[in-house]
């Protein structure tokens, strides 16, 4: 997940009390929160990311349903006019799952080349392998850039929703 709008971590911690208050997601563990340089469009705010961990019996199709409809639900309550989002939850990894729909591609493309995406996953989950290549994540150059520092230490996701 990512922030660079308004309140970042608030915008975080709502989206991870949306998540566990999804009657079919379970929310295992959050990492540490990272400050990060944008990627891409780079003449933007520095951004949060977190990487998240669920338990969910929610197809992956259905998830990526539930997660744009709290991005939608964040968007609306923190009143920011249509344009850039106050959170994007994407999906990174599903199982060791292959998905290739036309809305929905898993592992997602571009997860091996930011840092911003592999310091918090590799965080919660050490020993995850891209599931195509069996290269470990945290084994991926990309780990190597700069632009990505730890903004706020995360013990527990109690820890997490408590911060300010
Ligand atoms: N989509 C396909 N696969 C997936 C997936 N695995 N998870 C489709 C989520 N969505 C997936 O996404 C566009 C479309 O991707 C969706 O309709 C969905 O069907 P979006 O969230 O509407 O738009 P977006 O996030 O602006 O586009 P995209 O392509 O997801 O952008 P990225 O690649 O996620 O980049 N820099 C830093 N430091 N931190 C960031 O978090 N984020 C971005 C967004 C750019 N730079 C950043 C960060
Ligand atoms: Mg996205």
């Amino acid at each position: 997940m990512g922030s660079n709008i308004g309140n970042r971590l608030e915008h975080l911690q709502q989206a991870v009390r949306l998540l566990q208050s999804h009657p079919s997601i379970h929310v295992m563990r959050v990492s540490s929160v990272y400050e990060t340089e944008p990627v891409g469009l780079t003449e933007q705010a520095k951004f949060l990311n977190v990487a998240v961990k669920l338990e969910t019996s929610l197809e992956a199709k259905e998830l990526l349903g539930a997660c744009q409809s709290i991005e939608n639900k964040l968007g609306r309550m923190r009143k920011i006019r249509w344009g850039p989002r106050t959170a994007d939850l994407d999906i990174l990894l599903y199982n060791t799952d292959h998905i290739q729909l036309e809305d929905l591609i898993v592992p997602h493309l571009r997860m091996s080349e930011r840092a911003f995406v592999l310091v918090p996953l590799v965080e919660i989950e050490p020993e995850v392998r891209n599931p195509i290549t069996g290269m470990l994540y945290r084994e991926e150059p990309a780990m190597q850039q700069d632009g990505v520092s730890l903004w706020k230490k995360v013990e527990s996701i109690g820890d997490f929703l408590q911060q300010n």
